[in-house]
């Protein structure tokens, strides 16, 4: 335990990039990644303690640029102490006259907050969802393929049944409608008694969006996700209207700012947060705020390790996404068990790195 009035203080940040191995490369409609472009982000204190976290670049263009953004900005920190929402606004606070915390920015200040908050967990001796006032219990999760044809379906159902999931979302969005609708009919022959999410990650027109989720309506699947560009709102607003079957957004939304606009559009039906682009811990505690006051379903956008604690204190919570992007660097992957996750029930988040495995990623 830590002496409280003291704290903590932050004595260096490290980011390492990687190219973690996957079990299965993650095919999307907007390109496919046979490894996860991670930073893995290590920030040490004064005290000994270690707070990690890591972030995902979603591009390979993109990881060294976030793991520099990530060095310069931790370098911030040093010699502050451990008080994270104090250190996520001075955070935001040094790209306001760029236009504010979008982008990698929005991801390195999300990151880092993950990390100090992971600390002060360790610190504390608590499991992180016993610290933000919850415990590490069961959460249902579903199984997030990627873009899967009709002919894979079968095969990928029964891996996901086995492994003991009752929902699977898959990615579609291929040239044509017909072979959406194949795939998606494949997968409830497949699996009759599961939920089946749809994600087309942005690669409809709002009309094209209309047309295919008209067509869809009577296929019985729990959402349909981010069908046009991630910051229409209003084209998602029209959508939602339309639509009998659930719109699903969120993994895109920059911070609570960006949601509450999307809220206030009506945008969704359903929001699914990601950590690190909703503001770390102390963000998704707001976002969660914002969900509860607008009766909305919060899923959780991959980041399962943090989300399998932040979903325990989010009254509206709903699934939570498993798609293991860092089980290939971690010691501890997170496992399923009877279609659910828990968090570890160990100090701080429970991020522990395979040194070995990182030092054969490192980029
Ligand atoms: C997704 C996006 C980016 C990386 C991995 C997965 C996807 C999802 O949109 O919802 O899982
Ligand atoms: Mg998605």
């Amino acid at each position: 335990m830590f002496n409280l009035p003291t704290g903590l203080t932050v004595r260096e940040v490290q980011a390492r990039a990687v190219l973690a191995p996957l079990k299965t490369p993650l095919v999307t409609p907007a390109g496919s990644f046979p490894k996860a472009p991670l930073v893995l982000i290590d920030l040490h204190t004064e005290e000994g303690i270690t707070g990690r976290a890591y972030l995902m670049a979603n591009s390979p263009v993109a990881l060294k640029a976030m793991e520099t953004l990530v060095l310069d900005l931790g370098a911030t920190l040093v010699g502050q102490k451990v008080v994270p929402v104090e250190r996520h606004e001075e955070m935001r606070s040094r790209f306001t006259l760029i236009g504010g915390s979008h982008g990698l920015a929005n991801t390195a200040i999300s990151g880092l907050d993950v990390a100090l908050w992971d600390a002060l967990a360790i610190a504390a001796n608590l499991p992180l969802a016993t610290l933000i006032g919850g415990r590490p219990q069961p959460l249902k999760a579903y199984n997030s393929l990627g873009m899967i044809r009709a002919s894979g379906a079968a095969e990928e159902a029964e891996k996901s049944l086995s492994a003991g999931f009752n929902a699977i979302k898959f990615k579609i969005g291929w040239p044509t409608f017909a072979e959406d609708l194949a795939a998606v009919r494949a997968f409830r022959e497949a699996a009759p008694d599961v939920e089946l999410m749809v994600d087309y990650n942005q690669s409809l027109t709002t009309a094209e969006a209309l047309r295919r989720g008209h067509a869809l309506e009577s296929e019985g699947l729990a959402w349909i996700e981010e069908p046009i560009r991630c910051d229409d709102f209003a084209g998602f607003a029209r959508i939602a209207a339309e639509l009998k079957t659930p719109l699903q957004i969120g993994e895109n939304f920059s911070g609570v700012f960006d949601m509450e606009r999307a809220l206030r559009a009506d945008a969704s039906d359903y929001v699914m947060c990601d950590v690190q682009m909703i503001g770390g811990v102390t963000g998704w505690l707001r976002a969660a705020a914002l969900a509860q006051v607008t009766s909305k379903n919060f899923s959780s956008h991959c980041f399962v390790e943090a989300s399998a604690h932040l979903l325990t204190v989010t009254p509206t919570r709903h699934w939570l996404e498993f798609l293991d992007v860092a089980g290939g660097i971690l010691a501890e992957p997170p496992k399923v068990v009877n279609g659910t996750v828990t968090a570890p029930d160990c100090p701080g988040v429970g991020l522990v790195w395979d040194e070995a495995a990182v030092a054969k990623a490192r980029v």
